[in-house]
Parts: C-alpha cells; sequence; structure tokens
C-alpha cells in the first residue's frame, strides 16, 4: 500500500473524547498506541478486587485528574494489539456522561502523555494498520451518520466489506485480462490466437456493466443517506402549510386563512416508513410586488428545481389558473404528485383533476385538516422516489459521491480501452488503459491512498471516531 501518513501511526499514543458532548449516562474517553496502557496505570486507582489489568476485561475503579485527585468513578477496558479497532494497544474509560468529568479525563491522559487525537484518527489508524479498507473507513462514518435504520444496514454491509470485495473481485478480473494481455504480446505472432478481441472486448464490458449497477445505485443510496428533498409547492391557501404540520405530526408552520401566510420556507425531517425525507414548506405562489414574497417566491423556485419529488398542493374545490400549473412545465412528470386537498368539501373528482390525472400525472386526493389520504400520498411519495427498487442486497453496495467518481473514471477509460482494440491498437498500449482503470479501483479501496485521498475521506469524520 502506498499509503502517504503513516508517520503518526508509529509511535504516538492518541486519546479523544469518544461519545458526545452533552450529558449523558455514560461517557467514554479512548486512547490508541503503544503506551496507552502506561498511561491509565498512572491514572488508574484499583476496585477492591483488582489483580492487574487482563485483556478484553472491564476494571472497576476510579480515575485520577491532572492534579491527581480522584475524579470519577469508572470501568476501564483494555484491548491489546492487535485485536482491537485501531489494531493497536486500546484503553476505554467508560465514565459519567458528563462535559466536565469527560474532559477532565481527556485532561489528565494529555498531561500524562498521550496526543489529543485528529478528526477519524482511530479509524485512519485502522485503514493504515490494514484492518480495514477505505471503504470500510467510510462507511464507519456513513453508519453514524445514517438518518434512518435502513440507511444505517445500507452502511452496515459496506462496513462488512461487502462494497471492497466487489471492487477488488472487479479488481481481479482486470488483473487476470492484464495477464494475458502480456501473454499475447510476448507471443504477437499468437496473440488474437490468446486472447482473441471478441473475448477481449466481451469481457471487458462486462466489468463496465457491473460498475453501471454500482454507480446507479448510488442515487438510491443518496436518497437514504441524505434524506430525499420533498417540496410543497402551489398557490396560497392551498393547505400546503396545514399538509407539512399533517405529515409532520405536530403544528410546525403557520396555517392561516390569510392567503401569502407562508413567506420564508421551513425544513423539517420526516421519516416516510423509513425513507428519510427532508419536507420544506414553500411560500404559495401569487402574483405579488411585495419585496419579501418575491424573494420568498425565488427561494422556491430554487428548491423546486433541485427537489428530488415536488407536490404540488391544489385546492380541490377550485379551479387553478393557468399560472398555479406552471410547475408542470417547471418539473418532470416523474418528479412531481398533485395532492388534491381539501378533499372534506369536495368529495367527488373535479372534471381539472381527472383532466390532468388523463395527462399522466398522479393525483391524490387529501385532507391535510382532517389527516385524510396521507398513508396513500406516502406510498405515492416513496413510490416516485425510490422507483421500482426497493431495499436489496445489491443497492446496499451502494458507492458513496468519492467511491462512485473514481468508478466513472474507470469506466470511462475501459470504454476506450474496447474502442481502441477494435481498431487494433497494438495489445501492449491496451495494457496502459487496465493499469489505469486497476489504479481507479484501487482509489476506492485504497490501495492508493494518497494524503489528498486520506485527507478527503478523514477531514468529514468526529474526533474520537
Ligand atoms: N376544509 C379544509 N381546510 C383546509 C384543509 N387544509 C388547509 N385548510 C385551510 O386552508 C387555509 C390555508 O391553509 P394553509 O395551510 O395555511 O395554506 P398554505 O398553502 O400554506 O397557504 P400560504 O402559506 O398562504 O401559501 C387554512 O384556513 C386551513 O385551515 C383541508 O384539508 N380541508
Ligand atoms: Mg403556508
Amino acid at each position: 500500500m502506498s499509503s502517504g501518513d503513516s508517520s503518526r501511526s508509529s509511535g504516538t499514543t492518541i486519546a479523544a473524547i469518544a461519545t458526545p458532548m452533552g450529558r449523558g449516562g455514560v461517557g467514554i474517553v479512548r486512547m490508541s498506541g503503544p503506551d496507552s496502557l502506561d498511561i491509565a496505570e498512572k491514572l488508574y486507582v484499583p476496585g477492591p478486587r483488582f489483580k492487574g489489568f487482563k485483556a478484553y476485561r472491564l476494571h472497576y475503579g476510579w480515575i485520577k485528574n491532572r492534579r491527581q485527585q480522584v475524579l470519577d468513578e469508572i470501568l476501564l477496558a483494555y484491548m491489546p494489539a492487535p485485536y482491537s479497532y485501531t489494531r493497536e494497544d486500546v484503553v476505554e474509560i467508560n465514565c459519567h456522561g458528563g462535559p466536565a468529568v469527560l474532559e477532565g479525563v481527556l485532561e489528565a491522559l494529555l498531561h500524562a502523555g498521550a496526543e489529543p487525537a485528529a478528526p477519524g484518527e482511530f479509524t485512519k489508524r485502522a485503514f493504515l494498520n490494514n484492518r480495514m479498507d477505505l471503504t470500510q473507513a467510510e462507511a464507519a462514518l456513513e453508519i453514524i451518520n445514517a438518518p434512518t435504520q435502513e440507511g444505517a444496514l445500507l452502511a452496515r454491509d459496506k462496513l462488512q466489506g461487502h462494497l471492497k470485495d466487489r471492487v477488488e473481485s472487479l479488481r481481479q478480473g482486470l488483473e487476470e485480462l492484464k495477464k494475458e494481455l502480456c501473454l499475447a504480446v510476448d507471443f504477437p505472432e499468437e496473440d488474437l490466437e490468446c486472447l482473441p478481441l471478441e473475448d477481449l472486448a466481451d469481457r471487458v464490458t462486462a466489468c463496465m456493466q457491473v460498475i453501471d449497477e454500482l454507480v446507479l445505485a448510488f442515487e438510491q443510496n443518496r436518497v437514504f443517506s441524505e434524506g430525499a428533498l420533498v417540496v410543497l409547492a402551489g398557490p396560497v391557501n392551498a393547505g400546503k402549510s396545514s399538509l407539512m404540520n399533517a405529515l409532520l405530526g405536530r403544528q410546525r408552520a403557520i396555517v392561516t386563512s390569510i392567503p401569502g401566510t407562508t413567506r420564508d420556507y421551513l425544513e423539517e425531517l420526516i421519516n416516510l416508513q423509513g425513507l428519510p425525507v427532508r419536507l420544506v414548506d414553500t411560500a404559495g405562489r401569487r402574483p405579488t410586488r411585495d419585496r419579501i414574497e418575491m424573494l420568498g417566491l425565488k427561494t422556491s423556485r430554487q428548491l423546486i428545481s433541485r427537489a428530488d419529488l415536488c407536490i404540488l398542493v391544489l385546492d380541490a374545490g377550485l379551479e387553478p389558473a393557468h399560472e398555479d400549473l406552471a410547475i408542470l412545465e417547471e418539473v418532470s412528470p416523474g418528479k412531481l404528485v398533485l395532492a388534491a386537498n381539501k378533499w372534506d368539501l369536495v368529495r367527488k373528482t373535479p372534471a381539472w383533476c381527472e383532466a390532468l390525472r388523463q395527462k399522466g400525472l398522479e393525483v391524490i386526493h387529501i385532507s391535510a385538516l382532517h389527516g385524510e389520504g396521507l398513508e396513500e400520498l406516502t406510498r405515492g411519495v416513496r413510490a416516485r422516489i425510490l422507483g421500482d427498487s426497493r431495499l436489496e442486497a445489491s443497492s446496499s453496495l451502494a458507492p458513496n459521491l468519492r467511491q462512485k467518481t473514481a468508478l466513472e473514471k474507470g469506466r470511462k477509460e475501459l470504454d476506450l480501452l474496447v474502442r481502441d482494440a477494435r481498431q487494433g491498437t497494438p495489445y501492449d498500449l491496451l495494457g496502459v488503459r487496465l493499469d489505469y482503470a486497476c489504479s481507479c479501483l484501487d482509489e476506492i479501496t485504497g490501495r492508493i491512498a494518497t494524503d489528498d485521498i486520506l485527507n478527503s475521506v478523514f477531514e468529514n469524520f468526529c474526533i474520537g471516531k
């Protein structure tokens, strides 16, 4: 492995608070490096039955602060290398989860010889010590950040190394091809016999298909890891804010019968049967000269252009004006659902609604006020965003943006390779393209890990992970 910053991994012992700041029942301070146990011994006050530190046991006792005063009652775990998160000696101190205690313990460890850990440094060491590849390190961050359990399950598969295995098997296929290419080059008179052009093209195309599947899964996974952006839009007074509140289950947005109640946008995260959704209520559309309202409408347009899905809310009892339907031109039909609201006042499908349905628009009758039709709306929203795809095993191999970019780079090279091969480019030159495609895959797993790559991965981590 050619990795940049392995210097810190050898020798130093790092420490950090691993649990979030704030008050909790338990907080954990973590150390990793060769001096972990020595440093812990300086500060640990044994409990009554202590008979020396044993690996993978919890030791009851007390911990001193840097002034040697007994600070808190603790449980201390000692996990010697190589069977630890970082593959180095690790000590974890479970103390009470208050900021003063946690800071006091950390301060004492630093005073006794540990160095403060950088963001993600524990995981970076785990990577540098070959405990995990880069896709697994990134999955550790993804599982922490997952907004719903479904999102966490997707990250879990990557944490277990499934994406790594897929990328490694792709790479292996390319390596084998490379070997055969070399053979063909060594015996040029037989090259086509050793590796017929069609065979070469087929095998590279199969690799590209695997890459395409992974890239496709990226989009789906993005929705689960970041949340889908769903924007409520439509004319004033249609009931957008009422719908926001109904879906949220609490009165978040102000609702009045005065048109133009909402001016700025409001965003809340909701869980639609496992699908995380960033739900946004926007200012209602109407012709206006009010500067604040105009700014609100501009923001609303920007949100609509970025949305994964737009819910056009209309008052079912009012035939929409031409400009109320302008959004149909702004948003592609696949990204639009019409919620015909105030159904409690109408109870039969108006002709204009039917006409829109005929045009292929999905129309769902709801009453935001009485909470009717919300389940159907939820189902419609999920189906639109997820398409036919379900949470299947394949989607759990979804790459993140960094990994997807590297996959696309590799795919482009393979595409060029097939083109060159068909144009009769000599086999040894094709080998160069194969090497480059392999190096793109290596960026994903971290076989090639420059400082730039490592920094871009670990700068997003929190301290203590
Ligand atoms: N009968 C009935 N009234 C509703 C329903 N939904 C909303 N309303 C009423 O319609 C009025 C407007 O509701 P809002 O939720 O403020 O509408 P809005 O689209 O956010 O309006 P703006 O913020 O002005 O764009 C309020 O008086 C609501 O109580 C519904 O399903 N049935
Ligand atoms: Mg409103």
